[in-house]
């Protein structure tokens, strides 16, 4: 694993002009931030380290080049790399030369290139343009590396369908904001759009419409390389025995049959955990998920499972009397996931899986992420879960799909991942947290505006170190942050009253 990346970016070049950057009217001060511009310019989130100078270069073509550095290891099998031109972590420009020289890897080679991309962006983040339009770049050495190595956005693609484009835009942005995994919510309840060459049907009759309402194998490919050069892993979730009423228009026989009296009222619940065939299933949808995404994880979901019907169901309830579960459903709920975890653990895949199926005590693999997603107690659930041992991640204060008046992102930004009580093995366990867009109200028409920039208040407390929590610091770099995303075609919202000095058109 990636542990620890640090990059040195020396910029040496001609001129003399301070970053000033953006910068705005006074208006509106006595009831808000008002954007200025910070001493950290518009870099975000903040690197780890930043030392700035006064002494500015002119980019020009002619006096800036990527060229690889003696101290390269990086070979040319790093596509990522070769894709932005580059085949070393150094780059370097020398008298008009520009060096961004990474140190301290750890893993295998390209491994340790993952977050790559993030290290173009900030230099990106850098170049500001003079007052004759020309891109100039001060002189800067940064030290950089993310404080939480898992840095996700989940976005719900069953509520609604999610076009490609704007799932490609959003992975566009997160590289910006320098998250580094796209946590696919791909199915549900509502409709089922992923196409399986094993079950065809699942899409056929699950998704909202069976041809342009799906992702078929050549846009789930898409999806994982746009993601892959950008630095993002893609963690699909596949999540049962719950929100899978979309799987159970395809396969016949997969959810429970609920009762009414003595007769079946026609309506399913959860899926069905006392059935062989269930299980055959499962081994066969798997081995396809496990092959056609090819990060080392898959979400099995797990999460509120509703035992009405189950309880209805004269079968279920013989099984109940049969394994001595009592009338403790939440132990029929533990034999299915724990019969799942097994199942996928033969594809060689770790798993996730949100805090339910730990706080039932189900078995876990040691390397199991327990996703704890339920607010109010939240600190309680980090502290039992790092407790046992186990990994985990926090999505709970960051559920962006609610919103209100005002600038909320403070909220967001001013979580402390690490404010639970426990001793600092446990602290290492949390490997980071995901903002969730969670798609009841959200489709391509609001995705962007209503993730963006908000969930950049999440990529920051994520990447950036602990004592970075100057709020009003933090609003001017945000603020200018937010318009270049609005500079690159992003629709992000804007966090107050202002202007860009580049609109969106
Ligand atoms: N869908 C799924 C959801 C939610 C969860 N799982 C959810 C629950 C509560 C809130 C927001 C979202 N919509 N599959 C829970 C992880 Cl407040």
């Amino acid at each position: 694993m990636l542990t620890c990346l640090k990059f040195v970016v020396l910029l040496l070049l001609l001129s003399s002009r301070s970053c000033d950057g953006l910068q705005f009217n006074d208006i509106d001060e006595e009831v808000e931030l008002v954007a200025q511009s910070s001493r950290y310019g518009s870099l975000w989130p903040l690197p780890q380290k930043v030392q700035l100078s006064d002494v500015s270069f002119k980019l020009t073509t002619s006096s800036f080049r990527i060229v690889d550095a003696k101290e390269s290891s990086a070979g040319p099998s790093c596509k990522h790399l070769t894709f932005l031109n580059f085949s070393c972590h150094c780059v370097i420009f020398s008298t008009s030369t520009f060096v961004l020289w990474a140190t301290s890897f750890e893993g295998n080679e390209c491994d340790a290139f993952r977050d790559q991309p993030t290290r173009l962006e900030t230099f990106s983040q850098l170049v500001y343009k003079d007052e004759f339009g020309t891109k100039n770049i001060n002189q800067t050495t940064i030290s950089d590396f993310p404080r939480f190595a898992h840095r996700g956005i989940l976005l719900d693609s069953s509520r609604h369908f999610l076009p490609i484009k704007v799932i490609l835009a959003n992975l566009e942005t997160m590289a910006m904001n320098k998250f580094n995994v796209f946590h696919w919510h791909i199915v549900d309840d509502q409709s089922f759009p992923y196409l399986s060459r094993t079950f065809p049907q699942l899409s056929q009759k699950g998704a909202y419409h069976p041809y342009t309402h799906v992702y078929t194998p050549a846009d789930v490919k898409m999806v994982i390389e746009f993601a892959r050069l950008r630095g993002i892993r893609v963690v699909p979730e596949y999540d049962t025995p719950g929100h899978t009423q979309s799987w159970g228009k395809g396969q016949a026989d997969l959810l429970t049959p609920c009762y009414a009296g003595s007769k079946p009222s026609g309506a399913f619940g959860p899926v069905n955990p006392i059935l062989n065939t269930t299980y055959d299933f499962m081994t066969q949808f798997f081995k396809e998920i496990s092959t056609v995404f090819p990060d080392a994880y898959i979400h099995l979901g797990g999460d509120e499972v509703d035992f009405t019907c189950w309880k209805s169901n004269p079968d279920i309830q013989k099984f109940m009397e049969q394994q001595g579960f009592g009338q403790d459903y939440s132990k029929l709920e533990s034999f299915y996931i724990q019969k799942l975890l097994n199942i996928v653990s033969t594809t060689n895949k770790g798993y996730m899986i949100w805090q339910e199926v730990f706080d039932n005590g189900v078995k876990l693999k040691p390397d199991t992420v327990v996703h704890v997603w339920i607010g109010g107690a939240t600190d309680e659930e980090m502290h039992k879960v790092t407790g046992a041992g186990y990994t985990t991640i926090l999505s709970a204060p960051w559920y962006l799909d609610y919103i209100s008046y005002g600038q909320d992102w403070q909220k967001y930004y001013k979580v402390e991942p690490l404010s639970f009580n426990g001793t600092e093995e446990q602290k290492k366990l949390v490997i980071g947290g995901e903002a969730c867009l969670w798609g009841e109200y959200v489709d391509a028409t609001n995705l962007t505006p209503r993730l963006w920039p908000r969930a950049s208040a999440v990529a920051e407390r994520l990447w950036s170190a602990k004592d970075v929590t100057d709020i009003s610091d933090a609003f001017n770099r945000l603020s200018a942050h937010r318009c270049r995303m609005v500079e690159r075609d992003i629709p992000a919202e804007p966090l107050f009253s202002s202007y860009c000095p580049h609109e969106y058109k």
